[in-house]
């Protein structure tokens, strides 16, 4: 290892090294260091930005921070229009509330803290009394600061064991991490960018990837679930070769060796095929096969029945591609595979998540330099399950879907999106009378699938509050109570980088400026859980303690000297299964019954899932429901990620939607010319839940027979009242997916394999 500074060998030495301290003042502005987060969204990435506020105490411009390790002052579009979202007028920045008649219409008037507060605590006190405090429902979304701790915001704040991330099967990096879990006993293997170390790509400990495979996964606009995207470049600039495997020609799989465009949802049987070329053609590490893997000779018997030909015709590829490219990836030194949220979105995602460990696995590619990095078990930044342990049994038992899906429910600590759903509409398991909105604007073609359902199950709720940065659809169709979101330029907190999971950087998020009466969902939960449930709290002497313990995690920081330092980079080793620190007992090897990464999933077997891949059709699909493909001919992918939003947000800054002004279908020239819809046109998609009105942008960077739809559209320029709600309904790609397409063990939904039709609208 390099030698690195030590935590406490001094704040004005570490800062020194980045070359500047926190905040300094420069021509008439005061210039603080900060990381991005949240709001306005994005994933915990924690891009390095320099805030310029001016002696008015106004934000006047950001920049990216040239001496932030990971992004060098690279910064996105998002971030370096965050004046325009700080100051904009339809921008909520003081307590609101309506009275509960007034649903769905402008009647917002604003109050105070201490007003909404009270609100809060006397309707969900009466919800507790009248109905129990399962009764009420957190409905999350994706990582903002307010998404992971959807968890704690039900469990701890309010006391109901039923936070829920309200996307179907959790189809979101869950069934990913499902496969991490119970196959592997780690959290989320993603490639290694060398972001914890000094030197970065220099450093001697690092290598760099021979080659990349991005799998459903573009890292460039999503920097998904905090990969830096950047880094993709970096390493092809210091030679990495890449490999892309996506339905989409987009920026990697044009300069990609290898693109394996497949039929969207069959990554399954594309990864069954490529274990079984690297096991026939004996390209795998025997070594750690031999001292690291449980169940290899079942796992080899399994992906015979897949040969490589039988693949390429289900997915819809050249044989000699699959072959070409698993050898590129077996035969590399040491090769990383960024696997995104297409593995997710599909019922069979898990199976797809247990294919690409195996392949990591075997190959030899865990925990090495320029592979895939693993967590170490003694990092945490904070607890996310805060507050189970004090719900006590009897209402932890009540988390809806617990018997049903107990791999997912159990895991996540999060109540079953599609049974959840079922709940608010049937009352079964019990009735649901109250609701949180922390960090979602679900019914923007977002989280939820079929939103129509969603939106009148929590119209008949009896109280709503949300916590949000504006009056989306779907505060407008419910809450009676909106709380002001601070930006990450508005408060004091910490970002790392994946959640924590891997090990690669903390960085302070800090309060450059004060806009209106903003706080930060840490600052929320703290002063609301402490009214409405107060027990859980009393560890806490204060908010810093709190946050110490709930965000700072054991970095062994307090928040002060993060943000004097600005950026951490966390300690980074490799092979841990050598040396105990994947196991919290310390032992060599995996966190798995076995100890080794479990190809054969004992877990999976134990939860009465298949422990070995297998390749199962999406439930609509050209092979599964060939009767339905006359009236339905094409695939539908949905949401691959822009540049300039983030899901719903974005809409209303006008540099952003310059980009991209309208929701686009993206369909093949020689389907467009047949259909004879023009580029630019308007068409209707349609399947058989639901249609959706959409801009077709003719291209071919789809093949003919599949089609790719945006998501997350709404009009924030236009009507906001019911039932307009916005313009909420008419580019709503997600009327067209269903519930309850999930897997066995409820992960997955099939927000990226659908089928559809396509016209013209008349004029
Ligand atoms: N068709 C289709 N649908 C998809 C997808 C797809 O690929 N295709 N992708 C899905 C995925 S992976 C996800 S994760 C979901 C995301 O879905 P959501 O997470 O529901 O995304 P948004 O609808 O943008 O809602 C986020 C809301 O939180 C507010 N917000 C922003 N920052 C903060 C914060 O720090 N705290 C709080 N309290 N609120 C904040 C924003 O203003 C916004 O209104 O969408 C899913 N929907
Ligand atoms: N700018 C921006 N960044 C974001 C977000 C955002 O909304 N905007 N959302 C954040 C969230 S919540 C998430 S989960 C991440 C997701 O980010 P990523 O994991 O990068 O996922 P996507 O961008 O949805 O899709 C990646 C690629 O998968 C391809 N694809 C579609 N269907 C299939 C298929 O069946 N198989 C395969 N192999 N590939 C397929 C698409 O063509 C696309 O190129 O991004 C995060 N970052
Ligand atoms: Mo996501």
């Amino acid at each position: 290892m390099t030698a690195r500074p030590k935590i406490d060998s001094g704040i004005e030495e570490f800062a020194n090294d980045l070359g500047k301290p926190w905040q300094w003042e420069e021509d008439g502005y005061t210039v603080t260091r900060g990381c991005a987060w949240s709001a306005p969204g994005c994933h915990p990435v924690g891009c390095g930005v320099k805030f310029y506020v001016n002696k008015d105490g106004i934000l006047e411009k950001v920049e990216g921070d040239e001496n932030q390790p990971i992004t060098q002052g690279r910064l996105c579009v998002r971030c370096l229009t965050l004046p325009d979202f700080t100051y904009h007028p339809d921008r909520i920045i003081y307590p609101m509330k309506r009275a509960k008649e007034d649903r769905g219409k402008n009647k917002w008037e604003r109050t105070t803290w201490e007003d909404a507060y009270n609100i809060i605590e006397e309707n969900i006190g009466r919800i507790k009394k009248e109905h129990g405090p399962e009764s009420i429902v957190v409905f999350g979304g994706t990582g903002r600061e307010g998404g992971p701790m959807c968890g704690p915001y039900g469990m701890a704040m309010i006391g109901t064991p039923n936070a829920c991330y309200t996307q179907s099967g959790y189809a979101c990096y869950i069934p990913r991490v499902a496969a991490a879990t119970y196959v592997a006993g780690v959290t989320y293997p993603e490639m290694d960018y060398a972001g914890g170390l000094p030197g970065r790509y220099e450093d001697p400990a690092y290598k760099v990837p021979e080659v990349m495979v991005a799998w459903g996964k573009e890292p460039l606009p999503s920097n998904g679930d905090g990969f830096f995207g950047h880094s993709v470049i970096d390493c092809m600039k210091r030679g990495s070769k890449l490999i892309s495997i996506d339905p989409r020609t987009n920026w990697l799989a044009t300069r990609a060796t290898y693109h394996l465009a497949l039929r969207p949802g069959t990554d399954t049987a594309l990864g069954m095929a490529m274990l079984n070329i690297i096991i026939q053609e004996d390209l795998y590490d025997h070594d750690f096969v031999d001292r690291f893997c449980y169940g290899f000779e079942q796992l080899a018997e399994r992906v015979a029945t897949m040969p490589a030909e039988k693949a390429a015709e289900i997915c819809g590829l050249d044989v000699e591609d699959i072959y070409g490219a698993t050898r590129m990836y077996a035969n590399a030194s040491n090769a990383a595979i960024l696997w995104g949220l297409a593995i997710d979105q599909k019922a069979n995602g898990a199976q797809a998540g247990h294919c690409i460990l195996s392949l990591e696995a075997i190959t030899g590619n865990m925990d090495i330099p320029g592979g895939q990095l693993l967590g170490d078990v003694n990092d945490s930044l904070g607890d996310l399950g805060f507050g189970w342990k004090e719900l006590g049994p009897e209402l932890q038992n009540k988390i809806i879907g617990l018997k049903e899906y107990p791999a997912y429910v159990g895991m996540v600590l999060n109540s079953h999106a599609d049974l959840t759903l079922e709940a608010m509409e049937t009352g079964v398991p019990y009735e649901i009378h109250g609701g949180f909105i922390a960090s979602t604007n679900l019914l923007a073609g977002t989280c939820a699938a079929q939103p129509k359902r969603w939106h009148d199950a929590m119209q008949k709720l009896d109280f709503v509050f949300a916590a949000d940065c504006w009056i989306t659809p779907t505060v407008q169709c419910c809450a009676d109570v909106i709380l002001p979101i601070a930006s990450f330029a508005e408060r004091q907190s910490m970002v790392g980088t994946h959640y924590g999971a891997s090990p690669n950087m903390l960085g302070s998020v800090v309060d450059a400026v004060k806009v209106g009466e903003t706080k930060g969902d840490l600052e929320i939960q703290y002063e609301l859980g402490t009214r409405l449930n107060p027990g859980t709290y009393a560890r806490f002497a204060n908010f810093e303690e709190f946050r110490a313990e709930f965000r700072m995690g054991n970095c062994g920081m307090t928040y002060e000297e993060l943000k004097k330092k600005v950026v951490y980079q966390r300690e980074v080793n490799y092979r841990k299964y050598e040396t105990g620190r994947l196991r919290p007992d310390g032992q060599p090897g995996f966190n798995t019954p076995t100890g080794r990464i479990e190809l054969y999933s004992t877990m999976f077997r134990q939860f009465g899932e298949d422990p070995l891949p297998y390749y199962e059709e999406p439930q609509q699909s050209p092979v599964s429901t060939p009767e339905l493909m006359d009236e339905y001919p094409f695939v539908l992918t949905t949401g691959a990620r822009t540049y300039a939003y983030f899901h719903s947000e974005g809409k209303q800054i006008p540099l952003l939607r310059e980009l991209n002004p309208d929701p686009l279908l993206e369909i093949h020239p020689k389907d467009a010319a047949k259909l004879g819809i023009a580029d630019g046109e308007w068409v209707n998609v349609e399947n058989q839940f639901g249609k959706c009105e959409l801009k077709a942008r003719v291209v071919p960077v789809v093949k003919p027979g599949v089609v790719h739809a945006q998501h997350g559209f709404w009009f924030p320029e236009e009507d906001g009242e019911e039932p307009h709600l916005f313009g909420v309904w008419r580019s709503n790609i997600n009327e067209l997916v269903p519930h309850k397409n999930v897997g066995k063990l409820g992960f997955g939904a099939p927000f990226k394999c659908l089928i559809c039709k396509v016209e013209k609208i008349a004029k």
